[in-house]
């Protein structure tokens, strides 16, 4: 068997790469013609690639790397679970010490009366539960046709079938025959792209009213719930207008419709609190967890539901659904310790009351660079909006995302981790980020916009769509 090292020269491990790798959300060819990018080690909130280069992880991995690389309580704790108890499922009436644990811990820090934890591998898996849970609850109720789950457009749960129908990425759902039945998107509150004339509060209230629409249109008695993440990630960091949850949660309120919002990104201290539901002041029925749950150590994810939802369900007799790792023991026991991290170390307290007002200052000064119109951020995830004339809003002549790919070239190659989302870019940094590395952030963000600004201007790109 070939030894795969990390000392092996890159351009070797990047041609083994692209014979036997596929990689997610990727063209293989053009990756395969260019090369991966292979990162090699991590340490607080820089990665170093095979070539030594240290770079900075604006993105905390996908998203998920909250308490930053390199805890080695992580990895001491999975080495024990794994010597006690490496593997025992779930089912059949068993049970063990890390599921009992991290899913009471979990009860105890997640809002309101939602104390019951359905364990999954992945955020993904965990929306495909409540797919099936709430239509199960409601049919446990006796109404089997109350079964349409009302989404977004530009949503992200997933990339399962359940999960990426109930997203609503055009993109994924051009491929492999999405959405699957009773699924029903609404409009985003996406006030820089979509607001025209109005002011982003009357906007907000718009977008928040189609949901009243849709429910009125199917019928109350078709729905199930709505889905929603408190502050879109993959679709761009859309923090939505002030106007926006109040009056979604005013209408789940009024009509008989669960609440399920996918903390998958927000959870666990990225906007400021544990939740974004309690940043927002939603009041769920269930949210999804994964990600910042281990910090991506262990993959990991679940649903967490109120107490309603967990009586139906569990006096509903065998709920015929299950994954082999629901609550892996050493998944569940890095999470648990992860949350200690974050707990004991004022993790999530530091970063909203120090770190995040810090930041923000800084990030809101990027409105002033000729290439940003909006500039947004709540807690450890921010986004711009880039534009080629800011007072219109208007976007980019060239094909959505042009611009974006170019500006995250720029930062790629200015060691720095920042995506793009079309033509945002986005951050979301490990929460343990401090003051000095948030201004290396900053610089190395503010250099890459300069050098694209300055690429767009010399290739004549900087045109406003018609
Ligand atoms: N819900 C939300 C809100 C997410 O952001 C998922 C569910 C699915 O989780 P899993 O663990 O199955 O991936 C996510 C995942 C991106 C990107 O490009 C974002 C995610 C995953 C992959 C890529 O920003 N979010």
């Amino acid at each position: 068997m070939t030894l795969i090292s990390n000392h092996m020269p890159t351009a070797e491990l990047q041609a083994l790469d692209a014979a036997h790798h596929m990689h997610p959300f990727t063209a293989g060819a053009e990756l395969a013609k260019k090369g991966a990018r292979v990162i090699t080690r991590a340490d607080g909130v820089f990665l170093t690639d095979s070539d030594g280069e240290r770079i900075l992880d604006g993105m905390a991995g996908l998203w998920c790397v909250n308490v930053g690389y390199g805890r080695k309580e992580l990895a001491e704790v999975a080495a024990r679970q794994m010597s006690e108890l490496p593997y025992y499922n779930t089912f059949f009436q068993t049970t063990h010490v890390p599921a009992i644990a991290l899913a009471s811990k979990l009860a105890e820090l997640c809002p309101g009366d939602l104390n019951h934890v359905f364990f999954a591998g992945s955020g993904s898996e965990a929306n495909d539960t409540n797919l099936r849970m709430v239509r199960h609850y409601w049919a446990a109720k006796g109404h089997p046709e109350k079964n349409i789950v009302i989404s977004r457009k530009n949503a992200y749960h997933g990339s399962t079938l359940g999960g990426a129908s109930l997203g609503g990425m055009g993109g994924m759902h051009a491929q492999g025959g999405l959405p699957i039945p009773n699924i029903h998107h609404i409009n985003q509150p996406n006030w820089w792209s979509e607001g025209g004339d109005m002011s982003p509060e009357e906007f907000g209230l718009a977008r928040a009213r189609e949901l009243e629409q849709a429910i009125n249109e199917l019928g109350e008695h078709r729905v199930a719930a709505f889905i929603a993440e408190p502050i879109q990630g993959a679709g761009g960091v859309i923090v939505p207008p002030s106007t926006y949850w109040p009056e979604i949660q005013r209408i789940c309120d009024a009509y008989d419709i669960l609440l399920i919002a996918d903390e998958v990104i927000c959870g666990f201290g990225r906007t400021g609190n544990w939740f974004g539901s309690q940043t927002y002041d939603i009041r769920p029925d269930i949210i999804t967890i994964a990600k910042g749950l281990s910090s991506g150590y262990q993959p990991i994810g679940g649903s967490v539901v109120s107490d309603e939802v967990a009586s139906v369900i569990d006096n509903a007799g065998d709920f015929n659904h299950g994954y082999t790792y629901s609550g892996h023991p050493v998944a569940a026991a890095v999470a648990l310790e992860n949350l200690r991290l974050l707990e004991e170390e004022k993790i999530v307290e530091t970063a909203a009351t120090e770190i995040a007002p810090y930041l923000h200052e800084q990030w809101k000064q990027l409105e002033d660079h000729p290439l940003i119109g909006e500039a947004k951020i709540v807690g450890l995830m921010g986004s711009v909006a880039m534009t080629p004339h800011k007072e219109s809003r208007a976007a980019f002549a060239s094909p959505v995302g042009t611009v974006g790919y170019r500006a995250r070239e720029r930062c790629f190659a200015n060691n720095l981790v920042m995506r793009h989302v079309g033509d945002r870019m986005i951050i979301c940094p490990p929460l343990v980020i401090t003051r000095a590395e948030v201004d290396e952030l900053m610089a190395r963000a503010v250099k890459s916009l300069d050098e694209t600004y300055a690429g767009l201007k010399a290739d004549g790109l900087l045109v406003p769509a018609s």
